[in-house]
């Protein structure tokens, strides 16, 4: 399988509103907006870096697995997102490959695009997720 590029990278944090300021005001970034993703039990918030987004993940609720990975490890670096054609068949070839995932079928995500997560355990740490956009030819791509 091929990815076509890095969508965006995810970042746990307690608080979108305390962190704001430092990616739009400090950095510099383009604020894109908030969004709820009731599937993942997150509020995002996204910031433009040339191609790649930043994506501040907030859990909304107790259960979130982003209120347990800020639990046990803070707040950080959570996951990193590539552009993929045709999920379900890049979700299969990695099942064939031995590859084990969390989504074995893909999720509403934000930005109406369906994703899926490889398990941490299968891709070397890095919790790593599959998105394909609504339409390639959005600024999703
Ligand atoms: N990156 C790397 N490793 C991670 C991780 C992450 N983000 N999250 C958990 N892990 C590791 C843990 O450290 C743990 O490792 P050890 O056993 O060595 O301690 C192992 O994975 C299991 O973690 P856990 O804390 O016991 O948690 P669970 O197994 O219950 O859940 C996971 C872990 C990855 C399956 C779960 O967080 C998940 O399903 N994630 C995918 C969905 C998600 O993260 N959604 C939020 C983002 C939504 C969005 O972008 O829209």
């Amino acid at each position: 399988m091929s990815v076509k590029s890095l969508n965006h990278i995810g970042i746990a944090v307690r608080s979108i509103d305390d962190q704001q300021a430092y990616y739009a005001e400090t950095l510099g970034l383009e604020f894109e907006g908030r969004e709820d993703v009731p599937s993942q039990k997150v509020c995002v918030a996204f910031f433009r870096a040339g191609d790649v987004r930043i994506e501040l993940l907030e859990p909304t609720e107790s259960d979130s697995p982003v209120a347990k990975f800020l639990d046990k490890r803070g707040e950080g670096l959570h996951h990193i997102a590539f552009t993929v054609d045709d999920i379900q068949a890049r979700i299969d070839e990695l099942k064939e490959s031995g590859f084990r995932m969390i989504d074995e079928a893909p999720r509403p995500g934000s930005h109406q695009m369906q994703i899926a997560f490889l398990h941490p355990k299968s891709s070397f740490g890095v919790l790593t997720e599959l998105c394909e956009p609504a339409s390639v030819t959005t600024d999703d791509q």
